[in-house]
């Protein structure tokens, strides 16, 4: 589009006349000078308005322009160091595009029961827009990486009909003449069939499960990538997601620092984040949590308290390897020295954070995968293709998934999961 430019690009147009198209976050000013703060797709600016220059009316016009009005500011760009973004726009003409009248989310505190109701509009609130942009940070970091290591794309279905990680989460629906379809819980099987087919594959898009615990670390709707290695053992799994997540966080370092800094987030902890991650087994996590004063027996899965205060041990994210078979899902891997374990491990992220990737080496014996599918009680019938995979050119392979939302609440530092995701769907909320 002509005759428009963006904040970001003040820089090539200093002293010169420019018109920008955006949203007034915040008017403020005395006498005869007004300043505007304006928001665009690439930043704020501060828009200042002076009657002696801009004439009563159109100084009035300012004056009485209610937050989030859509606005046509024309004006000259100045170096202003003091001034956000290091550029300011001395108003020489300005044009109302939509008015907006009582925006109710004001630069007072409101409960989060009320942003919740206006997520629609509380998205437009300055740590909002500093979140989303990590967010948008972070999965773009998540592709690049796998691209950078030959990991091919694989969009994997969201309507399914095998169960692929629990029964207890489940959404169904209905679909057509043949049952049940559910909601994917996770595209690992499906993952799992494309790795015959590229050897080292991934996917990225959202899950669901009918999560009936209202914590600050679920929601029934998630997003998360998964990544599948032919070849790979639970050790190499976890060499990949260690380089992956210190990858990722590396890029948000450098690419959304000014993000980082709005939010407050300490990036002291962040820089610690590089390779090798510490590993301790289920054993050791269970020993380390008795020494800390915590009941914990040994054959439970770890809660979020315990994973809480294990990472407050660690500098960095850490590790834990081969649970109990009973508390993990039925295709991973038994451990061939130890019949109740399996070779997997989730990855705990630090400052009491916790797990943010679940993985493991998947069964890949076509007699032991099937006794567990039947031991699960899960519909044989279902499974029919993912049991086919054992039978045609079969190997060792591993795989995780990371949950999106999981890691941007960590990275900027935010207590719960609703703010780390556009439009969290929780149990007792399906609006905005
Ligand atoms: O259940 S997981 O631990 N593992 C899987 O789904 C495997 N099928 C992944 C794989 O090996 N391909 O979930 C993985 C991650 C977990 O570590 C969390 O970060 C996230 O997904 N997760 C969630 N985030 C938000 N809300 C909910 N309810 C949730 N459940 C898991």
């Amino acid at each position: 589009m002509t005759g428009f430019t963006s904040i970001k690009y003040f820089s090539d147009n200093v002293g010169e006349s420019v018109t920008i198209r955006g949203w007034l976050m915040q008017s403020r000013g005395s006498g005869k000078v007004r300043f505007l703060i304006v928001r665009d797709s690439t930043g704020i600016t501060q828009c200042v308005a002076e009657e002696d220059t801009v004439g009563t009316e159109l100084f009035d016009l300012a004056k009485g322009l209610g937050q989030e009005s859509a606005l046509k500011v024309t004006g000259t760009v100045s170096e202003e160091p003091r001034a956000e973004g290091g550029f300011e726009l001395h108003v020489t003409s300005l044009e109302i595009v939509g008015e907006s009248v009582d925006f109710p989310i004001t630069p007072k505190s409101h409960g989060t029961d009320f942003l919740l109701t206006n997520r629609h509009l509380w998205l437009r609130s300055r740590r909002q827009l500093s979140i989303m942009r990590i967010r948008d940070e972070v999965v773009t970091a998540i592709r690049e990486f796998f691209r950078e290591n030959d990991f091919v794309l694989i969009d994997t279905p969201i309507l399914t009909g095998a169960i692929g990680e629990s029964a207890g989460t489940l959404f169904s629906t209905e679909y057509f003449d043949l049952g049940n379809a559910y909601l994917a819980q996770t595209g690992q099987l499906y993952l799992e069939a494309a790795i015959y087919a590229f050897e080292k594959v991934y996917c990225l898009g959202p899950t669901f499960r009918a999560e009936k615990s209202k914590t600050r670390r679920h929601l029934t709707e998630f997003w998360m990538t998964e990544g599948e290695m032919a070849f790979v053992d639970s050790d190499g799994n976890m060499d990949l997601q260690e380089r992956l997540v210190s990858f990722v966080v590396k890029r948000v370092l450098e690419l959304r620092a000014g993000d980082l800094e709005a939010l407050k987030r300490d990036t002291a902890h962040l820089k610690k984040v590089v390779p090798p991650f510490e590993r301790i087994s289920y054993d050791e996590a269970i020993k380390l949590l008795k020494d800390q004063g915590k009941e914990v027996e040994w054959g439970k899965d770890l809660g979020g308290e315990d994973e809480t205060i294990l990472t407050k041990l660690f500098e960095k994210p850490v590790f834990v390897y081969d649970y109990p078979k009973k508390v993990k899902a039925f295709y991973m891997k038994q451990h061939p020295d130890r019949e109740k374990l399996v070779k997997c491990s989730d990855l705990l992220a630090p400052e009491g954070y916790g797990e943010i990737i679940g993985g493991s080496e998947r069964e890949d014996d076509y007699d032991r995968l099937l006794f567990r599918i039947r031991e699960e009680g899960l519909p044989e019938e279902a499974y029919g293709w993912y049991l086919d995979l054992r039978r045609y050119g079969s190997v060792q392979h591993s795989g995780f998934g990371l949950g999106i939302e999981r890691t941007v609440a960590w990275i900027c530092g935010i207590e719960h999961l609703r703010e780390a995701i556009p439009f969290p769907r929780m149990m007792g909320r399906i609006y905005p």
